[in-house]
């Protein structure tokens, strides 16, 4: 893969700021977007807008097609029946959703559900909200090198487990999860597995079949696709058995004053008008990828990170959280530099050109249990240099001498 071929596709990498080139490395919280996917979307708003599923004049048949071929593509790329994908705002939209419309019905007081320290906020606040139901959230724990303590699992999936909720990937530490190896332990316990894809599907190749879970959610700005797409992808017989979480217009076969009849999924789920030109650019987003090829974005990634990891230690005074082997991690290295506040460090980073994010990354429980309150995290993508690293580390190198660590 070529990185510097790859940014000229990306507009916005071409900008200065405070007059150096920009340095993007905040890609876990959400991708820039190539010209094709600003294309599509314009295209769609210039040529083919109109409502979905609603009219038979022209431009709705043509809006419908392009909604539809967006979802038999997304479906393609994770190995999903296109009826398996509900077209969501986020990964956060997508919990939500297994929340109210699977768990609020399926659990019950004495239930429980397993997730681990280090999940995003959003795979853990929807989860805490069923303690007034009287069920019990348990949390596998990580070891030293922060990959998860797999052994905590047999200790905490018992016949009570409902549910066991992982991320492929942690937004802080990086490590990859063994999701297959979970889902199964899930299943033997006659518990239902969901994968937060938020920092997998976008940087390597994930298929659902294999990983054989129940629920996988992922959002789009996190893959090149406009803000407000995401994916929540459900086993069909699954969705099937869920009641619709959001009730309006668009969701339904039949309605009469007394009564409603729903629409089968994924459209039981869609109610009101979707986001459906942002779909369409999704599925830009997603052919964008495809072209590129999932193994080679993830051989990309994997490369850059096992840089990363040598350089950015050559720095000196640098912790470094998560796994230090690149193929246990995604491309996400999150540090703190001496006592340096890592808002001070982002801030003087930033005066380079350098963009990564700081502080607690939604991830709370795992800050408390790495004993810290924040730390800097500089994330990869596809068009992302081992220039950028070098960038990056001589500009920490420049802040150690000026906080004198
Ligand atoms: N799950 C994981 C693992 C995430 O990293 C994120 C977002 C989410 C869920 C929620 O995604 P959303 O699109 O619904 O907001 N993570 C981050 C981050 O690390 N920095 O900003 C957002």
């Amino acid at each position: 893969m070529n990185a510097e071929k790859i940014r000229k596709d990306f507009p916005i990498l071409k900008r200065k700021v405070h007059g150096k080139r920009l340095v993007y490395l905040d890609n876990a919280a959400t991708a820039q977007k190539p010209v094709q996917v600003i294309e599509a979307l314009s295209d769609f708003y210039s040529l083919h807008n109109a409502n979905v599923h609603r009219a038979v004049h022209t431009l709705s048949q043509e809006a419908t097609e392009r909604y539809d071929t967006a979802r038999e593509r997304v479906a393609g790329f994770i190995g999903a029946g296109h009826d398996e994908i509900v077209f969501v705002r986020n990964a956060t939209e997508a919990i939500n959703i297994v929340l109210y419309a699977w768990a609020r019905h399926n659990l019950r007081q004495g239930d429980e559900i397993v997730a681990t320290v280090m999940e995003h906020h959003s795979n853990i606040v929807p989860w805490q909200s069923l303690q007034e139901k009287g069920v019990k959230l348990e949390f596998v724990d990580i070891n030293e090198d922060g990959t998860l303590r797999m052994e905590d699992y047999e200790r905490l999936v018992t016949r009570k487990t409902k549910l066991v909720t992982v991320a492929h990937a942690s937004n802080v530490l990086g490590t990859i999860n063994p999701v297959k190896d979970i889902a199964k332990l899930a299943h033997d316990a006659g518990a239902r597995c969901l994968v937060d894809g938020a920092q997998s599907v976008p940087h390597m190749p994930v298929d659902v079949g294999n990983i054989g879970c129940d629920f996988l959610v992922f959002s789009g700005h996190k893959m090149l696709a406009p803000t407000g797409t995401g994916v929540l992808w459900g086993r069909k017989e699954l969705l099937d058995s869920m009641g619709p979480f959001m009730l309006g217009s668009d969701i339904i076969k039949e309605v009469s004053l007394e009564k409603t009849t729903f629409r089968e999924a994924p459209w039981k789920f869609e109610p009101g008008t979707p986001d459906f030109a942002g779909a369409v650019a999704l599925g830009a987003a997603v052919e964008y990828l495809q072209k590129l090829g999932m193994r080679n974005v993830r051989k990309h990634e994997q490369s850059l990170t096992a840089y990363a990891l040598r350089r950015l230690q050559e720095v000196g005074g640098m912790t470094m959280y998560g796994p230090r082997s690149a193929e246990q991690k995604g491309g996400v290295i999150s540090f703190n530099l001496g006592d340096i506040h890592s808002h001070d460090l982002s801030t003087i980073l930033d005066e380079a050109g350098i963009a990564v994010r700081s502080g607690h990354h939604c991830a709370m429980p795992l800050m408390k249990r790495l004993g810290i309150d924040a730390a800097a995290r500089a994330s990869f993508y596809i068009y992302n240099t081992k220039e950028e690293i070098e960038t990056l580390a001589r500009a920490l190198e420049k802040a150690k001498k000026v906080f004198g660590v």
